[in-house]
């Protein structure tokens, strides 16, 4: 038995399931979760001491690659003076003045503790500003896990086969309307018919929990203009997203302001950080200003914004994310050039710095597409990766991630390795 098999046996009696995060336990892929001991730049080692090149990136946050010095020794200076105080600190301001200068769209933005609670309250601010009732996502799309939010939705969810989750209450679900992804005569007649009663449309500018799904420009204009036309709040929901294709996150990538914006992962560097922010008139509706209430001991920590602000300043340098960009398409053309030479239905693409494999002959533009991916095809290559030492997402319907400790050698190695698969699958 390996240390990590031991370790799961152990964690599942005190744990659900022996993970605290569904994708985690492996259930779709079939076999033991690796328990994580270490990590360093693209690297990370088992508990039983194997390295692996890691594209997980912890889903997203690890932008700079792991255990990265100037972020380490900016939490250990911040700890030094006190982990959390429950009162405003000058790190938050600092955090929010960079966020408010670097995001197109945000005028203010509030602080929270993950993605969940960005989208959560980004929604119950829509729905306080509009006074309305009825929100739009896409199905497939994966706002965090609240209960409006559920309804079709990816990631874990869509890992298990409950994309809508048992314990929400039908009163909640039914105002949460779900569309297909880059479906602009559907969003149209949606919007004809019922466009007064709309106060939001939360979207993943490119959807990245059911494996990666690019927008088409014309859809996400629709989105625009229809949001407007109607008094429609647009929430742009990049968790995923900000700061991971570009410095100025997917808005300023398709050039599109959205009028609220939630953030996660990246702006945290790695600690429980997400944000939501966006229009003024919009954001002064929250307490303690307006009627909208929302609030969190542990929002804006001291600790978690050293490590948010340390990773947001090395990650403005110059060419940060044209290098990144190109590590991850070399990525993502390697694989494909090597499963088309061995006749394999295989199709990659990259946006910025994450990108998706698809065990089909061309990227999916929906959710129905993304359903047609062969799941048993990218199940037996994720295991022979693991085994050669090259960890992706553990679920056909996540997407991964590449960070600037990713270069030429640990790229070099992993189509190595997946043309020795391909080769002789
Ligand atoms: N929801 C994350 C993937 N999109 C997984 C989070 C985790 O297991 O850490």
């Amino acid at each position: 038995m390996t240390n990590s098999q031991n370790l799961f046996e152990k964690s599942r009696i005190h744990i659900p399931g022996g993970v605290n995060s569904p994708v985690r336990a492996f259930g779709s892929v079939g076999g033991t979760p690796l328990f994580f001991k270490r990590g360093k730049g693209a690297f990370v080692w088992d508990a039983d001491d194997k390295a692996y090149i890691d594209y997980v990136g912890s889903w997203g946050p690890m932008i700079l690659g792991h255990a990265h010095p100037e972020v380490i020794k900016a939490v250990c200076d911040a700890a030094q003076q006190g982990l959390s105080f429950g009162a405003p600190t000058e790190l938050e301001l600092e955090m929010a003045d960079l966020l408010c200068s670097l995001v197109p769209s945000m005028d203010q933005v509030r602080l929270v503790s993950s993605g969940t609670e960005a989208t959560m309250s980004a929604i119950r601010l829509a729905r306080g500003y509009t006074g309305r009732s009825a929100i739009i996502k896409f199905e497939g799309c994966y706002h965090g896990h609240a209960d409006s939010l559920l309804v079709k939705a990816g990631s874990g969810a869509l890992t298990f086969g409950n994309p809508s989750s048992a314990g929400v209450p039908p009163e909640t679900a039914q105002h949460t309307l779900v569309l297909d992804y880059n479906n602009v005569a559907q969003l149209e007649e949606t919007f004809s018919k019922m466009g007064d009663k709309i106060a939001a449309v939360i979207i993943e500018p490119v959807a990245g929990n059911m494996n990666l799904v690019a927008p088409e420009k014309a859809f996400l204009d629709s989105l625009r203009s229809l949001c407007t036309k109607h008094g429609s709040v647009l929430i742009f929901d990049e968790v995923m997203t900000g700061f991971r294709v570009g410095l100025s996150s997917a808005q300023g990538l398709y050039g599109i302001k959205p009028d609220l914006t939630t953030l996660g992962k990246v702006v945290g560097g790695g600690m429980p950080v997400g944000a939501f922010g966006g229009k003024r008139d919009i954001m002064q509706c929250l307490a303690p200003l307006g009627p909208v209430y929302q609030a969190g001991t542990l929002s804006g920590n001291p600790v978690a914004m050293a490590a948010g602000l340390a990773t947001l300043k090395l990650l403005q340098a110059p060419g940060f994310f044209e290098n990144l960009s190109t590590t991850a398409r070399k990525l993502t053309e390697g694989l494909a050039s090597i499963a088309r030479e061995s006749g394999i239905a295989f199709s990659a693409q990259s946006v910025g710095g994450m990108f998706g494999l698809y065990f089909r002959e061309t990227p999916p533009k929906s959710y129905a597409e993304v359903m047609q991916c062969d799941k048993a095809a990218f199940n037996r290559f994720f295991h022979f990766m693991v085994d050669q030492g090259v960890y992706f997402a553990p679920s056909a319907f996540e997407a991964g991630f590449v960070s600037m400790a990713h270069g030429k050698d640990e790229i070099e190695r992993t189509l190595l390795c997946a043309q020795n698969y391909f080769s002789k699958a």
